[in-house]
């Protein structure tokens, strides 16, 4: 058998400085406001904002089916700096659908709080900042916010038979919330 030689270059690119991939296939999926409806608590200030308002941005390489075993996909997330109220911008959150798959997030720019919540509601915090890496263990649901004037980008990378399911955090939330209270980032039990 003929040996192919060769010195290749790297399929993707980031920029260490937001996170930003570049390559081929990179998805970009956009969540505005209108699409976080029932996800922030103060239904009355979410209903006055802006609706087109972009919140937060995925990029995300899936290099095999989504649903094999045993492939990995990675993401990086930028969640915009802003508040519903006294609630800041943050992500849907889930638990995974594969319930017992784990996950890396690692912080690449500005400042926020990975919340995380087991399958008995108990709710937790870890900062998040450039630098800052987080293993999320299966059956953990978690949820990024970002609590800076800036963006935060962070990366992740969990298995490519994941999933995600979204509906119970629909359902029932978070068991805690994290907002803005005498001018610093406190976690707040849901109402
Ligand atoms: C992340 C998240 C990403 C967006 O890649 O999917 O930060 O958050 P939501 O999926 O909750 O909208 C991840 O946890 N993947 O498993
Ligand atoms: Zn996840």
């Amino acid at each position: 058998m003929k040996n192919h030689l060769s010195i290749k270059e790297p399929v993707f690119n980031i920029d260490y400085s937001n996170g930003e991939i570049k390559g081929r296939d990179v998805i970009n999926p956009v969540k505005k406001l209108k699409d976080l409806s029932g996800i922030f608590e103060d239904m009355q200030v979410f209903s006055k904002l802006d609706g087109e308002e972009i919140i937060y941005e995925v990029q995300a390489i899936l290099p095999v089916k989504e649903g094999l075993e045993g492939g990995l996909f990675y993401g990086k997330t930028t969640i915009l700096p802003g508040r519903v109220g006294t609630e800041y911008y943050m992500t849907k959150g889930h638990f995974h659908q594969k319930a017992d798959r784990a996950e890396f997030y690692w912080g690449i720019q500005g400042k926020g709080m990975l919340l995380l919540m087991d399958k008995d509601r108990n709710c937790w915090a870890e900062k998040m900042y450039p630098g800052s890496l987080h293993y999320i263990d299966g059956y953990i649901a978690h949820r990024t916010v970002n609590t800076g004037d800036t963006k935060l980008s962070f990366g992740a990378c969990w298995p490519s038979d994941t999933g995600h399911n979204y509906q119970e955090i629909i359902d029932n939330g978070f068991s805690s919330r994290i907002k803005e209270v005498d001018g610093k980032p406190q976690l707040i039990p849901t109402k």
